[in-house]
């Protein structure tokens, strides 16, 4: 397929509700949104790097900057046998995985428009059992006021039939915070997410951590460290969960010599896209890590291409992908829902993403929008 045209725009979203991490509080998110033109079909991208260089150094401000002066530009009227094809082109520009994987999410749309099916069935051609239909999925809770707080807003959630809480810690909001979680909710799968905040010298935390039943910790440690989570996990009992420090296939291998996780959250975005996310579910596969797909707060636009990565065989713990009505009120593309008898989310079965863009409210939504085309 030849890359024909490519249309960008800057978006800004208000979330339902603030959403807060070790890193800090998000009220609204900036994203932007891409259409790759080819063969009369679009393809659709989502970049995931928002206001603040938070849990990425990208925003998307520097993700403009990357794809509307590097990317595109080396992507413009190539042509592309498979999908896997476009890592090569990106190549020359290091880092920058969440500009790349914008890119890399519409060329696997537009190859599977082409082929006449999912994206999911497009991921999943390598596997004999071919894509899930349901993922099981989970929901990551901020972190709040108070602990009674907290208590409420996982109530809310367990009643709309969510079956797995992810609560976001920080130092001082931790311990006591776990284990009343756990006191009220005795038998919920629970996890933790620290985002980066402690050093290994906080192992006593998570030590003290240890009865509590949790379903993993993710991320204690450095974004950028891998080393010390391998001296840490020895000395705790709950599983531990790379998501940060994961940013290639190279970073997978390396997280698996060292035994620094049993457990890594893929986020597509992170690692530059669908074909990497891939490479890494496979090599988990191979040496026994298991795995779920992570989220960003993406539109409808990301996650349905969550979706399908999730339906890959070995995704077998919840993911972070939730009913739309978790985030947005008035989403950019079809809402997907929450199936509250299994805590499971339908990927969607259509030919490519199998969502439609409203473009009415991409344009509403819309503070600058672009189109490249090849000179
Ligand atoms: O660390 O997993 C994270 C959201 C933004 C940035 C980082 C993270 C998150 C989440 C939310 O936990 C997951 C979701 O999209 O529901
Ligand atoms: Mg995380």
């Amino acid at each position: 397929m030849k890359i024909e045209k490519i249309d960008l725009y800057f978006i800004n979203m208000p979330l339902v509700s603030p959403f807060g991490t070790s890193f800090g509080v998000q009220e609204e998110r900036d994203a932007l949104i891409l259409a790759m033109h080819s063969e009369g079909l679009v393809g659709w991208g989502e970049c995931v790097a928002t206001n603040d260089p938070g849990y990425s150094y990208e925003t998307a401000v520097t993700a403009w900057h990357i794809l509307e002066d590097f990317l595109i530009p080396s992507l413009l009227g190539k042509e592309l046998e498979k999908p896997e094809d476009i890592q090569g082109l990106m190549s020359s520009v290091r880092g920058h995985p969440l500009a790349k994987a914008t890119l890399d999410q519409a060329i696997w749309d537009l190859f599977a428009q082409r082929d006449g099916v999912s994206f999911a069935q497009k991921l999943a051609e390598p596997y004999p059992e071919g894509p899930k239909e349901r993922v099981k999925v989970g929901v990551s809770v901020g972190t709040q006021s108070s602990v009674e707080k907290t208590i409420e807003v996982i109530q809310g959630y367990v009643d709309d039939g969510y079956g797995r809480i992810k609560l976001k810690i920080k130092p001082g909001h931790d311990k006591e915070l776990a284990k009343a979680a756990r006191q009220n909710f005795p038998d919920l799968p629970i996890m933790l997410d620290a985002n980066s905040a402690y050093r290994l010298e906080d192992a006593p935390i998570f030590q003290s951590m240890d009865d509590l039943n949790l379903l993993m910790i993710e991320q204690p440690l450095g974004h950028e460290d891998i080393y010390f989570h391998s001296w840490l996990k020895p000395k705790i009992k709950t599983p531990l969960c790379l998501d940060e420090s994961i940013v290639s296939s190279d970073h997978a291998r390396y997280a698996i010599n060292m035994q620094a996780c049993d457990i890594i959250n893929v986020k597509p975005s992170r690692v530059g896209g669908w074909t990497v996310a891939r490479e890494i579910h496979d090599l988990c596969i191979q040496n026994g890590i298991r795995l779920w797909v992570g989220g960003m707060l993406e539109t409808g636009v990301g996650r349905a291409a969550q979706l399908a990565l999730a339906s890959l065989p070995g995704f077998t713990l919840p993911g972070d992908i939730s009913a739309t009505a978790r985030y947005y009120h008035d989403d950019i593309a079809t809402a997907f829902f929450l199936n509250e008898e299994d805590s499971t989310i339908t990927v969607p079965q259509g030919v490519g993403l199998g969502i439609e863009v409203d473009m009415d409210r991409l344009e509403a939504v819309s503070s600058k929008k672009a189109m490249y085309v090849q000179e």
